[in-house]
């Protein structure tokens, strides 16, 4: 591979670059081979080296496994249009996490237990290598119900076909509302060798429940006394994963890893109201059959952790038995409009599969895409030791930066410098403070980061970006991804997104890595301690005139200690 020193252009900063964009024209762009208008349905706002289907409607990943040397991953989607409905389980195989071959739909609503869909759940291997797969059919009256799906030949190495045996469905609600109970968690076993598994459920009073449910033989399945948790602060919760972290180690755990002071368990629930993944960090007591968590109210999900700011929900865990990690997938949704996904003829994309783990400070996960996807990495260039000062603006050329992956390491000023943070508000709302600081907000230590997917003239761009304050007893740092500018196509959805960086800033120095793949830009802040995944549609992307520049917009100079950025190649993907 050629590794290279590129020149870099520095420019001055034109605040006017932040305020001017909104003057220009909104009208087609033209390619100038076809003259065809090119439009939103543009191929150039599909992914490269994010997973999705061929054509149509992804959401949640459902049931990913290595099974037999092969990766599986299964995922709700839609057969016959790019907008939710006709829930079905689509079905990859891989041998890299990467690159993606896709196989026969593996359930398809077929009987009065899943007439109206097959939703979501999960795969457990059962001792003897046996795979099998729980999820939600929606009856015949609409109610949300348990199955369970058996490969139908476990000798085909690809387990393209699954059988629904006639017993089903295996659970049914029992004291919750029968339209909110739904996607059974992977399986873990007991010492006293039964297994569990938790459904998210709404009891009649609104309340959030994370029931428990046991069974010998897999068939058989019975509540539990208590759920293994429940709060009032959230109405129905989603996508339930309940997994062990080490303590001690970064390497993952199996499911049922328990009874050891270095186990710890995490409980991540999608709530529904709001579409957002938070999870909580606490023990498992196997007595009791009960989660707790540590050092955090329960009572309020806005204390709760998110594993990503950002497009991010329904996401889903599996142990990767043969690398011994424990590797994420979230689903990411447009946010274009839902004409705009029908003319596209396709709607969601998966987040890169990240390894996870937990923080040695035992507070809080960490994220890191999977080691294998830098094997998409291609042209590269480096900058090593580059100040920028208050109002620059440094072009990184040589890489296509509409398909891309930068590693950035920032060295931070004297801290001292940092603003006072008055309003205690900001401390609270990290999105709320993102959105009333933006990029063009001068501050001292800060605002800096990576203009992406920006015109020359920057009316479009996304910012993101840090800025450092000081509280009255430390010191606070913010992420953000803004894409408020990120395009000129009117009618989209552009938010701010933001949250705290918990790092111990006196280090003096922060990172951002940032996977740009289109219409995808994922960032992954001081090392995945903080993740922000957003969905942009520039026009720019159409003509390929794309750019990206590091920018500080703070009174104090920040230096790039050093700064990497890869072209990255196509996967192959379904
Ligand atoms: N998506 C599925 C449900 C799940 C929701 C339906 C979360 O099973 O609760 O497609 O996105």
């Amino acid at each position: 591979m050629a590794w290279r020193w590129q020149l870099v252009t520095i420019l001055l900063w034109l605040p006017s670059f932040w305020t001017d964009w909104s003057k220009s024209s909104r009208g087609h762009v033209l390619n100038l081979d076809s003259e065809v208008p090119l439009s939103i349905a543009s191929k150039e706002y599909r992914a490269a080296f994010h997973f999705q289907p061929p054509q149509n409607w992804i959401n949640d990943p459902n049931g990913p496994m290595l099974y037999n040397g092969i990766y599986h991953l299964f995922y709700q989607y839609n057969p016959y249009s790019a907008q939710w409905g006709n829930i079905t389980w689509g079905h990859s195989k891989s041998i890299d996490l990467i690159n993606w071959t896709p196989l026969d739909i593996a359930l398809r609503p077929s009987d009065p237990f899943d007439r109206q869909g097959c939703w979501s759940g999960s795969v457990t291997i059962l001792p003897g290598d046996k795979p099998v797969i729980l999820y939600t059919g929606i009856n015949e009256s609409g109610h949300n119900v348990q199955n369970i799906a058996l490969p139908k030949n476990i000798s085909d190495p690809f387990l393209v076909e699954w059988v629904k045996p006639s017993y089903n469905p295996i659970m049914v609600a029992e004291g919750v509302d029968p339209t909110q109970f739904r996607d059974p968690s992977t399986c873990w076993l007991g010492k006293d060798g039964l297994w569990r598994t938790t459904i998210g459920a709404e009891d009649f009073e609104r309340r959030a429940k994370a029931l428990l449910y046991q069974s010998k033989d897999f068939v058989q399945w019975r509540s539990a006394e208590r759920p293994l948790f429940s709060t009032n602060s959230s109405s129905m919760i989603e996508c339930i994963d309940f997994f062990p972290v080490s303590a001690k180690w970064k390497r993952g755990l199996d499911g049922s890893s328990m009874g050891s002071k270095e186990v710890k368990h995490v409980l991540k629930m999608g709530v529904f109201d709001n579409s957002h993944d938070y999870y909580l960090i606490g023990r498992y007591s196997e007595e009791l059959d009960v989660f707790t968590p540590e050092n955090v109210g329960e009572d309020d999900h806005r204390m709760w952790l998110r594993y990503d700011y950002g497009s991010f929900y329904a996401s889903k865990t599996f142990f990767d038995s043969d690398k011994r990690r424990r590797v994420l997938w979230a689903w990411s949704n447009e946010s274009d409009t839902i004409s705009d996904d029908i003319v596209k003829g396709w709607a969601g994309v998966l987040t890169v599969p990240r390894a996870i783990w937990l923080h040695k400070n035992g507070k809080q996960l960490m994220q890191w895409p999977v080691r294998e996807l830098e094997s998409l990495r291609r042209e590269k260039i480096e900058l090593k030791d580059v100040e920028v000062s208050k109002g620059g603006l440094i072009e990184i050329k040589g890489v296509k930066t509409s398909q891309a992956d930068i590693e950035v390491e920032f060295e931070l000023p004297e801290l001292e410098k940092a603003e006072l943070v008055h309003h205690e508000w900001k401390l609270d709302d990290a999105q709320m403070a993102c959105n009333e600081m933006d990029a063009s907000v001068p501050g001292s230590i800060g605002p800096f980061g990576l203009l992406i997917l920006a015109s020359h003239d920057l009316e479009e761009h996304t910012a993101v970006f840090f800025r450092v304050f000081k509280t009255r007893t430390d010191y606070a740092v913010l992420m953000c991804s803004d894409q408020r500018k990120s395009s000129l196509w009117p009618e989209l959805y552009k938010p701010v997104f933001g949250g705290f960086v918990g790092m111990d800033v006196k280090e003096g120095k922060i990172s951002l890595r940032t996977l740009i793949d289109h219409s995808v830009i994922e960032s992954f802040g001081d090392g995945g301690r903080t993740c922000i995944t957003a969905r942009v549609y520039p026009k720019l992307l159409l003509s390929g005139d794309t750019h990206m520049y590091v920018f500080n917009n703070g009174s104090e100079t920040v230096k790039i200690r050093e700064l990497k950025a890869w072209e990255m190649g196509n996967a192959q993907i379904n």
